[in-house]
C-alpha cells in the first residue's frame, strides 16, 4: 500500500504526472457535470461512450501547451491557471444551466444582460452545497504543495515529450470528431443544438467552436451599413406583388394556428398505398378533406426551400419570408443576435395577436430558445411543458396525438386572437415502428425500410389532426380561426427516391433529377372555416386547388394579407401567394429553379409540366437562353438580398419610421413560468380577459379533448360497418 501511496506520489511529483493529474480530475469533474447537471438526452451506450471520452483530448491539448514553458515554475502556474479556467467554464455552464436550461455562449456572455440577471442577482441562490465538488480541488492542491506532500519537479522538461503530448491529443481529437461525425453527420455543419456538441465533442470544445464562429459572424455585421440597405429596399420594391383586394383581410381577427407537418411531401395528399393484399389504404383521409374544400385556399406547386437548416430553415422562411443559409442554420448562428421582422411580432403590433409555439422537443433544438425571442413569441412551450415519457416521444421529442392533447391546457389560457404554430416530429426520419398503440397502417413494400414505414407515420400525423380539429370544433375556436398546414421539407431524400419510384408508378431506371425535383412540393393550406371565399361555386366536384408556382418565402405576405395587413413596407422577399402579378419563380437554396414552363437544375434545363414535362431540353434556343438567363438572375438575385440582410443583420438599420414596427426587445421573454404567466394575465384582465377558458366562465376544455390509437380507430370502424354497412359513405367528418 505504501509502496503504491510513494509511487502515486513519485508520478505526480513530476511534471507529466502532475499534468495527467489535472487531466482526471478535470474528467471526473465534466463527466459528473454531463452525468448530473445537464440534460443532455443521452439515448444510447454510443453516447455515453462519446460523454466518457470528450473531456480527454482538449484537456490534454490545453495543459499539453503549458509544458512548452521551460522554467519550471511558470509552466506549474501557467498549468494551474489553465486548469482554474477550465473549471470556472464548467462551473459557470453548470450554474448558467441551471437557470437557463441552455449552455453559455459568447453571444449571451457579450449581451451579458440575462446571464448578468441569471447569473449576478440570483448565483448565490443557484449554488448547491455539492458544487463545492468542483472546487474543493482548488484548495487541497495548493495545501499539498504548501505542506510538501507533493512538489514541483525543477527538472527540465523535454521538447520532444511536449511535442509528442500535443500530437497524441491532436489525434485523439481527430478520432473523437470523426467517430461523432459517424454518429451524427454534419454535426458542426449544422449545428443542431449546443447540446449535441457538448454531448459529442465536449464543453471546451464547444467555447471554442462557438467564439471562432461568433467572431466571424461578427465581423461581417461590423462592417456592415445603413447603405448596404438601398439594394434591399430596390428589390422589394420590384418585386412586391399587390394582394387581390377581393380577399385581403378575409381571415382579419380570427385566430391563426399554423400547423408544421413534419417531413410531409405533397404526393402523400391523395395517396392511397396498397398492402401486400392489394388492399389500397388512403393514408391521409383527413387532410385529403382540408386539402379540397371550399373553405381552403390549397396549393399543389408549392415547394420548400430548406437547406440544411431543415425545420429551422422552414420555420425561418415562413416567419420572416427570408431564406436560410446556404449551409448550416440560421437559427443556430444568427438566432441569437439578429434583428427580425417576423410574424410574431408584426401580428402583435398590428392585430394585438398573442404567439405561441408549441414543440415536444427540447427548447435548444436549432437554437429555438434564443431565436423566438427575437422573432417575437411570447411563449414557447416546449419538452419541460409536457409529461413525456419513453412510450409517448422518440428520439426528436413527444408525439404529436399527445403534443396537441397535452398543449390544451395551455392554449385555452391564451389571450384571443392569438397566433400560434405546433411543430409536430412523429413523421420525422427514420419512420419506424411506434410505440404500439400509434401502430397499425401497413407499411410499403419497397426494399427500403425508410420509406415503407414512411405512410405509417404520415397516416399517423392525419389523424392527430383530425383528433385536434375534433377538439377546435367542440370547443368552438374553430368558428373564430384560420388553420395553417404546410409541410416543411422532404421525407424522403432523393438518393432514396428510386425505391419510392415504383409506388409513384415510375419507372426506377430513368428516374432523374427533374423527379427529384418535382417531389419537393410540399402541402400548403389556408382553412378558413365557415367563408364564402369570393369566386367558389357551389358545383359538385369543383377543383379550388391553386395551381400557382411558390415556395416557403411567399406564405408570409400570403398570411398577412389574408389577416388584412398590408406588406408593402416590410423587407420581405416573397410574393403573396393569392396575387394576380406573382412571379411564379421557385428559388432553391443552391440556385436551382422552377417556374411554370422551366425546371433549371444547375445547368440543365428541363421542360416542367404539360405534355412535355420532364424533357431535357438539350438544345435551348437563343430566346431560351435569354430567359433562362433572366430567370436565373432573379433567382441570384433574391438569395444574394436574403444573405445580405442576414449575414450583415441588415433589419437593425430598418427602423420605426420605415417599418412601422418597434424594434423587438428578446429581454422581454424568458419562457419560463409560462402556465402561471398566463393565468395572471387572464386575472388582471378580469372580464376583459379573451381566453378561450375565460369566456367558457372559468371552465376547463381540456376533456374535450379526444384521442384514440389506430386499432380504437379500426374497430370503431369496423362496428359501424357491421351495424350499417352503407356507413362507410358517410364516414366523413369534415364537410359539415
Ligand atoms: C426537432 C425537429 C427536427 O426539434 O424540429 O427537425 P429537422 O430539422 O431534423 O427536420
Ligand atoms: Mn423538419
Amino acid at each position: 500500500m505504501k509502496a503504491q501511496n510513494l509511487f502515486t506520489f513519485r508520478f505526480v511529483n513530476t511534471r507529466l504526472g502532475f499534468m495527467f493529474l489535472l487531466v482526471v480530475l478535470f474528467w471526473l469533474k465534466s463527466v459528473c457535470a454531463y452525468l448530473f447537471n445537464f440534460d443532455l438526452n443521452i439515448e444510447s451506450t454510443f453516447q455515453y461512450f462519446f460523454l466518457l471520452i470528450n473531456p480527454i483530448a482538449t484537456t490534454i491539448f490545453l495543459l499539453g501547451l503549458t509544458l512548452y514553458l521551460k522554467r519550471p515554475l511558470a509552466s506549474y502556474i501557467t498549468m494551474g491557471t489553465v486548469y482554474c479556467l477550465l473549471t470556472l467554464l464548467l462551473f459557470s455552464n453548470v450554474s448558467y444551466y441551471r437557470e437557463f436550461s441552455d449552455f453559455l455562449t459568447v453571444a449571451t456572455i457579450l449581451g451579458s444582460k440575462s446571464v448578468s440577471a441569471g447569473l449576478g442577482e440570483a448565483a448565490i441562490n443557484l449554488f448547491r452545497p455539492y458544487d463545492l465538488f468542483f472546487f474543493i480541488d482548488l484548495i487541497v492542491i495548493p495545501l499539498l504543495f504548501f505542506t510538501k506532500k507533493i512538489h514541483i519537479d525543477q527538472r527540465s522538461f523535454r521538447l520532444r515529450v511536449s511535442f509528442a503530448i500535443s500530437t497524441i491529443s491532436c489525434m485523439l481529437f481527430g478520432a473523437n470528431l470523426s467517430f461523432a461525425e459517424v454518429a451524427r453527420p454534419e454535426l458542426l455543419k449544422r449545428m443542431f443544438s449546443n447540446d449535441y456538441i457538448i454531448k459529442y465533442m465536449g464543453i471546451s470544445f464547444f467555447t471554442v467552436y462557438d467564439s471562432y464562429r461568433f467572431f466571424k459572424t461578427d465581423q461581417v455585421r461590423s462592417e456592415a451599413s445603413p447603405k448596404d440597405l438601398d439594394k434591399v429596399k430596390d428589390y422589394v420594391r420590384e418585386h412586391y406583388a399587390a394582394y387581390d383586394s377581393n380577399l385581403f383581410g378575409i381571415a382579419k381577427g380570427r385566430n391563426v394556428i399554423t400547423i408544421h407537418l413534419e417531413s410531409f411531401q405533397q404526393f402523400l395528399i391523395n395517396y392511397k398505398l396498397k398492402d401486400d393484399q392489394e388492399v389500397e389504404h388512403e393514408v391521409t383521409p383527413f387532410l385529403n378533406e382540408i386539402f379540397r374544400s371550399k373553405e381552403t385556399f390549397s396549393f399543389d406547386n408549392f415547394f420548400h426551400q430548406v437547406a440544411q437548416g431543415k425545420t429551422s430553415d422552414a420555420e425561418n422562411l415562413l416567419e420572416s419570408s427570408l431564406f436560410g443559409l446556404e449551409s448550416g442554420s440560421l437559427f443556430t448562428q444568427y438566432g441569437e443576435e439578429n434583428t427580425f421582422q417576423a410574424a410574431p411580432s408584426i401580428l402583435q403590433q398590428k392585430l394585438g395577436m398573442t404567439s405561441a409555439v408549441f414543440h415536444g422537443n427540447g427548447g435548444g433544438f436549432w437554437n429555438r430558445n434564443e431565436t423566438y425571442k427575437q422573432l417575437g413569441y411570447d411563449y414557447f412551450f416546449h419538452d419541460k411543458y409536457f409529461k413525456i415519457n419513453e412510450k409517448n416521444s422518440f428520439q426528436y421529442g413527444l408525439h404529436d396525438k399527445e403534443l396537441f392533447k397535452q398543449s390544451i391546457k395551455y392554449l385555452e389560457h391564451l389571450q384571443q386572437p392569438f397566433y400560434v404554430k405546433y411543430i409536430t416530429v412523429s413523421n420525422h426520419f427514420p419512420y419506424g415502428k411506434f410505440h404500439g398503440e400509434e401502430d397499425g397502417f401497413p407499411f410499403a413494400q419497397t426494399n427500403d425500410k425508410t420509406i415503407n414505414g414512411y405512410f405509417a407515420t404520415t397516416n399517423y400525423l392525419d389523424t392527430a389532426i383530425k383528433e385536434l380539429f375534433d377538439y377546435l370544433k367542440a370547443s368552438g375556436l374553430y368558428d373564430d380561426s384560420m388553420i395553417i398546414i404546410y409541410g416543411d421539407h422532404y421525407g424522403i431524400s432523393n438518393k432514396r427516391n428510386p425505391n419510392l419510384a415504383s409506388l409513384l408508378d415510375k419507372d426506377p431506371e430513368i428516374w432523374n433529377d427533374y423527379d427529384n425535383a418535382m417531389l419537393q412540393r410540399v402541402p400548403l393550406m389556408f382553412h378558413v372555416p365557415k367563408t364564402d371565399i369570393p369566386g367558389r361555386t357551389e358545383e359538385k366536384g369543383a377543383d379550388y386547388i391553386n395551381h400557382t408556382f411558390g415556395g416557403e418565402v411567399d406564405v408570409l405576405p400570403t398570411l398577412l394579407h389574408l389577416l388584412g395587413v398590408e406588406t408593402k413596407q416590410y423587407l420581405q422577399l416573397g410574393q403573396d401567394l393569392l396575387s394576380p402579378n406573382r412571379d411564379q419563380v421557385v428559388s432553391f437554396r443552391n440556385k436551382s429553379f422552377i417556374t411554370p414552363d422551366y425546371t433549371v437544375l444547375d445547368s440543365k434545363i428541363y421542360i416542367t409540366q404539360g405534355e412535355q414535362a420532364g424533357a431535357l431540353v438539350e438544345n435551348p434556343t437563343a430566346e431560351t437562353e435569354n430567359t433562362i438567363d433572366q430567370l436565373r438572375q432573379k433567382v441570384n438575385n433574391q438569395l444574394a438580398v436574403s444573405d445580405l440582410i442576414t449575414t450583415k443583420d441588415l433589419l437593425r438599420f430598418y427602423g420605426q419610421d420605415e417599418s412601422g414596427l418597434v424594434p423587438v426587445n428578446p429581454e422581454k421573454y424568458s419562457y419560463k413560468n409560462e402556465f402561471e404567466h398566463l393565468k395572471k394575465i387572464e386575472k388582471q384582465k378580469k372580464q376583459d380577459s379573451t381566453s378561450l377558458y375565460s369566456k367558457n366562465d372559468k371552465h376547463s376544455t381540456v376533456k374535450l379533448y379526444k384521442t384514440k390509437s389506430y386499432q380504437d380507430y379500426q374497430d370503431e370502424k369496423e362496428s359501424l360497418l357491421q351495424a350499417n354497412p352503407e356507413s362507410e359513405a358517410d364516414s366523413n367528418t369534415f364537410e359539415q
